[in-house]
Parts: C-alpha cells; structure tokens; sequence
C-alpha cells in the first residue's frame, strides 16, 4: 500500500522520497495548491500533496488545469502549479503555459516523463517524448531534476524563474524514477530551499524618474495606460494616488479594469478612439505597445496611415528593459517593478503639481459623455429576442451590486460587448482572452478564481468559447464552486446564421447545433440549469447563482443575428480577393 506520511516526522520515518520531498519543497515556499490530472506517474503524488493538506484540484483536461494555475498566479503574484502526466497530457498543459509566458503570469507546469535513457535512445518508451526540449522555447525557463537531493533547487530555481523580473511559465520535468528514489530524511531536508526574496523589488534610476516626470510635467494632453502589468503588480493605493494627484485622465486596458473604478471621473475609457489620437506625453503602466494598441502607431494613434507614427511622446514604466522601443521610440522609459516606480513617481510630484488643461478634460467628458449617453439608450431597450446589450444590462448590475465577485470573459462579441459594458470596481476582478486573445481560458480559469478567492465568479462566454473547456463544468460541480457560467447562446461562432454554399447537408463551418441546452449539462452534475431567454429570466438566475452560492449555468439565448465577424478585430480577418 502507498505510504501517505509525509516528511515530518523525522523521528518515526527515517527515509523520504522524490514524492515527498516535491510536496516538501512546494509547500515550504508556501505553495498550498495543485490544479493538474492524475495518471502515470504522478498519480501517487497527488494524492500524497492532498495527505499533506494541499489543496488539489483535478480537472478532466490538462489545458483547463494549466490554464487554472496560471491565472491563480495573476492573482497572488505565487508561481501557479499544474501537474501533469507525460507526453500527450504535459502537451495538453503547454498551451497554457505558452499562454500564461505570453500574457507574463507565472506559473510551473510540472510534468512526469518517461524513462531518460529509453527516450534519449529513442527507444520507444511508454508515452516517450523529450518535453524539457519541447517546452524550451515556449517558456520563460525550463529545468529537469534526475536527483532526489536536487529537487530543493529544481523547485526554488523554477519560483525564483517564475516571479522574478517579468513573470512567466516556467516548465520542471520530474522523469518517473525520481519519485521513488529514496534518501535519508535529514539529508533530504536539508537539500530544500525556501525562497528568500522570490521577486526582488527593482528599484529605477533616479535620473530615469526625473526624465518621466519632465515630460509628464509639461505635456498638454497627458494620457495614463494601466495594463495587466499594473494590476499585477498590486500597488492598488499608489497607482491611484498617482492618478487622483496628477488629475491626469487613465484609460485601462481589459485586465487592467477595476484597478480603480470603472466609473471614476478621470476614466477615458468611453472615449479610447478620442484619447489615443489626441494625446501628447502618454505613460505606459505595464502595458505593452502591442496588437492590442496597434502598436503605438497608425491612424489609431494619430498617425497618417496604418504604418506612421503619432505626435506622441511615450513613458513606459515595465520590470522589462527589453520592452523599451519595440515599437515606436519611448521618450522616458521607466524601468523597475511598478510599485517602486509609481512610489518614485509621487515622490517627485509633491503637492503641488499643476492638473492638466482644461481644455484637454473638457474635450475628453464632453466625448465620454455622449458615449455613455448613447450606450444607456442602447441598454434601455429590450428588444425580443434578448441580445448582447438587454443581457448585458443584467450582468452589469450584478456585477454593480456583487463587486467581489470575479468575472471572467471570453468570447469574441460575448468578450468585446462585456468589456465595454460591465464596469468593474475592483483590481485585478476581470479575468479574460489576455494578449493573445485565446479561446479556451473560460472554465479553467473560472475554477482558479473560485478556489484562490473564495469569491462568486461569473463567466460570460460566448457559445463558441464555452466548448473549449466545457467538461469542467463538472469539476465546478465537483468541488461545489461558486461559479455561475452564462453562455451567450446565437448558435454558432460570431454568428448562427451562415449557410453552406453548396447546399449540401453540412452546416456552414460557424453554425452549431440550433437551440443547444447547455443548461442541461449543469444538470446532469447536480448543478443548477437554467433556460434564459429574457433579461428578466437572466436576472433572477444570476442573483440566485450568487446568493445561493450554487454551481450554476445558464444558457442565455441571444438572437442569432446579433454579432459581428470577430467582434471588434474584423480587421484582422484577411480578404479574398477573389469574387466568390
Ligand atoms: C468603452 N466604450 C464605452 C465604454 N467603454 N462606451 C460607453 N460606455 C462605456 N463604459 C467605447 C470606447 O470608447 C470605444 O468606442 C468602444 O466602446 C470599444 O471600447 P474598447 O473595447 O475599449 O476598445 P476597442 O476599440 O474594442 O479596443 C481595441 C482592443 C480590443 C484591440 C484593445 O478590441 C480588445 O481588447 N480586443 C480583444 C479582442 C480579442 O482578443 N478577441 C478574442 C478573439 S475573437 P470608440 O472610442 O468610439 O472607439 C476571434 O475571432
Ligand atoms: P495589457 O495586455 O494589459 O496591455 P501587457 O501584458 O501587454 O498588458 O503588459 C504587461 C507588462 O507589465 C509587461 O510588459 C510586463 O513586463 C510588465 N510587468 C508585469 N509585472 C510587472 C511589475 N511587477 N512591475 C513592472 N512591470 C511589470
């Protein structure tokens, strides 16, 4: 029978293993979670962390499992950890830490793999596969312990990799042999590492904090960008402090919503198309000038055509060196992690620093007003069917009345009408398709911020986006979460209405089958179902789900006309040419 015990009792236990030394060096870093799917080799070990009171959470696929541990690490600034079987399930979990690279979580996915002299010699091992060199490039680090007495470093090296300077994945290969090797306790207890200072502050230069202020100082039009990093960061109070006192206004990107209140005055976000173009000095906090800011160039920024630059000049504050001038030319770049550099910041700006001109302010709440003007009539419509707005109208008021709760978004249209529409009040509270603009996050995610917070999640998915990772409604189910999914339901991707040309006996490639009832998938875990097909309908299952604390699913039916081809990025669609 498998030996449970753990490490502890020195007295009565005189060996310990590669099993327990893993849940050993996991937990003396205060790592108290596992989100992966037992199988060869590591089944063992899963049950052996849950011996050792670590919470464990199983799922039915790996990408839902990895996808779960990073944005837990979003969330605590801990490196999340997915562990998974080898080959096909450590791919399955690779998606995701590409993903949580790409997006800078971090987080470990740690695989079993098979035996390291049949894989090298290639000589045909059950699930064989080379994953260190596999995961390489798709990560930030990668390392593989051969040795028990080395498994204290492989864990401290694959942390101190994971949270320090820019965050990322980081992928620890633990071949199968190693869990069973067995070493004397004490020498083994002395081998592990408790990460000391895990991610060291970077403090910027002082002349590097002056040049950003010069220029803030004597802009006319300064715009504030807070990113992801920003609410990574966790420097909530400083962050505002430094928005309120400079009276600059702020435009936040998605997961950036809530790091202070969507419905703050100095909010532009109502008014991106008006401030990016207009604005003169505009500082970057942990953003980057990527796709989703057209790279700081184009017509969106001003510029004569897709490829020209704006007027602006740019601060960016990133942990990242790198990052400076990977697009268009920063003017003040601000190198530190952002709670040492936003603290700088306020230092440098004192008491008495000048708002910017009336007239910039003017301009902007005159185009935010109206924006918000014309969203109000649009939510005040009920129009039958329901559609994305008269369904949103409802979450935005839950979300008003619960700013605790969680959400989490993916979708195309389901992802863009959310973000315009639902304000959040709280840091770091939305969680959605990230840098990538990756279908799939949805359940796995959902799962992560039930159990790190203990908060009601709510997640909005579009019909298409909700089938990626689907399956765990169960594990909802199963570890009896408070996760209410709303399923925006016009049958098919972007759309339910696409026809086959030919008129043969498929449907065309983005139609789903017609009036699916999800809801009755929650069902048949013990969940709670629920058909919607009106706000009013909406409403009161969603304020059920959140009150009762239920695992709940709603299939909210939309009508199938509404949506748009890709949502707001049909740009990035390429054309034929060709007449059809
Ligand atoms: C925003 N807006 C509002 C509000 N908030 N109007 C009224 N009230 C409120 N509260 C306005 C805003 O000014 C914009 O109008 C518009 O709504 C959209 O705002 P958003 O969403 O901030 O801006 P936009 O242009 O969509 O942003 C570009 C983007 C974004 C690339 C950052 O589209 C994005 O994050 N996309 C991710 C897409 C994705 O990953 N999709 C998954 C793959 S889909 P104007 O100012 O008038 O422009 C696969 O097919
Ligand atoms: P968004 O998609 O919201 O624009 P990005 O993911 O593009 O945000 O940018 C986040 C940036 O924040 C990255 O360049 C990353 O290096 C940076 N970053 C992350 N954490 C920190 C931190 N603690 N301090 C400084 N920069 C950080």
């Amino acid at each position: 029978m498998t030996d449970l015990s753990v490490t502890t009792d020195a007295q009565t236990q005189e060996l310990t293993d590669g099993f327990h030394l893993v849940i050993d060096a996991l937990k003396l870093n205060g790592i108290d979670t596992i989100f992966g799917l037992p199988g060869i080799p590591i089944t063992d070990l899963t049950r052996m962390a849950q011996a050792a009171g670590m919470r464990v959470i199983s799922f039915r696929h790996e990408q839902n499992a990895s996808n779960a541990a990073a944005i837990a690490g979003f969330m605590t600034q801990k490196p999340g950890i997915c562990l998974t079987v080898s080959a096909p399930g450590f791919l399955n979990g690779l998606t995701a830490l590409a993903n949580a690279t790409t997006n800078c979580f971090p987080m470990i996915l740690i695989s079993g793999s098979s035996e390291r002299e049949i894989v090298d010699l290639q000589q045909g091992d059950y699930e064989e596969m080379d994953q260190l060199a596999i995961a390489k490039p798709l990560c930030k680090a990668a390392f593989r312990v051969l040795h028990a007495t080395d498994i204290g470093v492989g864990v401290a090296r694959a942390i101190r990799a994971a949270v320090s300077g820019r965050p990322g994945g980081v992928y620890l290969d633990l071949p199968a042999k190693l869990f069973a090797q067995s070493i004397d306790a004490e020498t083994g207890r002395k081998s592990l590492i408790k990460v000391v200072d895990p991610a060291p502050r970077q403090i910027p230069a002082q002349d590097a904090v002056q040049r950003a202020l010069e220029l803030l100082k004597h802009a006319k039009r300064p715009l504030i960008l807070l990113g992801k990093g920003a609410a990574y960061a966790q420097a909530d109070a400083d962050i505002r402090s430094l928005v309120e006192k400079t009276g600059i206004p702020y435009l936040p990107m998605s997961m950036a919503k809530g790091l202070l209140p969507d419905t703050h005055a100095q909010s532009a976000a109502a008014a991106r198309s008006f401030v990016l173009p207009g604005a003169d000095v505009v500082m970057l906090v942990g953003a980057r000038l990527n796709w989703l800011l057209s790279h700081g160039k184009g017509k969106t920024w001003g510029g004569k055509d897709q490829k020209a630059w704006g007027a602006q000049k740019f601060i960016q504050i990133d942990i990242s060196p790198q990052e400076m001038d990977s697009n268009v030319r920063i003017d003040a770049p601000l190198v530190g992690d952002i709670g040492s550099c936003v603290s700088a910041l306020l230092a440098g700006i004192g008491s008495d620093w000048a708002k910017p001109p009336a007239e910039w302010l003017d301009a902007i709440a005159e185009r935010k007003n109206k924006n918000l003007a014309n969203m109000a009539a649009t939510l005040a419509k009920n129009p039958t069917p329901m559609n994305y707005h008269s369904a949103l109208n409802v979450v935005r008021d839950i979300i008003k009345a619960n700013p605790d709760a969680i959400l989490v978004n993916e979708g195309a249209n389901a992802l863009d009408f959310t973000r315009s529409i639902v304000d959040m009040y709280k840091p770091r509270k939305r969680l959605d398709v990230g840098t990538w603009g990756v279908m799939g996050i949805g359940m796995g995610f959902s799962v992560a911020a039930a159990v790190v917070s203990g908060q009601p999640v709510i997640a909005i998915e579009g019909d298409s986006a909700f089938g990626f990772s689907g399956m765990e409604v169960e594990t909802i189910c199963r570890y009896n979460l408070p996760v209410c999914v709303v399923i925006f339901n016009n049958n098919g991707v972007y759309r339910g209405t696409d026809i086959n040309p030919t008129g043969g006996p498929d449907v065309a490639p983005t139609v789903f089958v017609k009036g699916a009832r999800y809801d009755k998938l929650m069902d048949a875990f013990g969940g709670v179902g629920v058909h919607a097909t009106t706000p009013a309908e909406l409403r009161k299952a969603m304020e059920q789900a959140v009150s009762s604390r239920k695992p709940t699913l709603i299939n909210a039916v939309i009508d199938e006309t509404a949506g748009t081809e890709s949502g707001r990025i049909t740009s990035l669609n390429p054309q034929s040419a060709r007449k059809k």
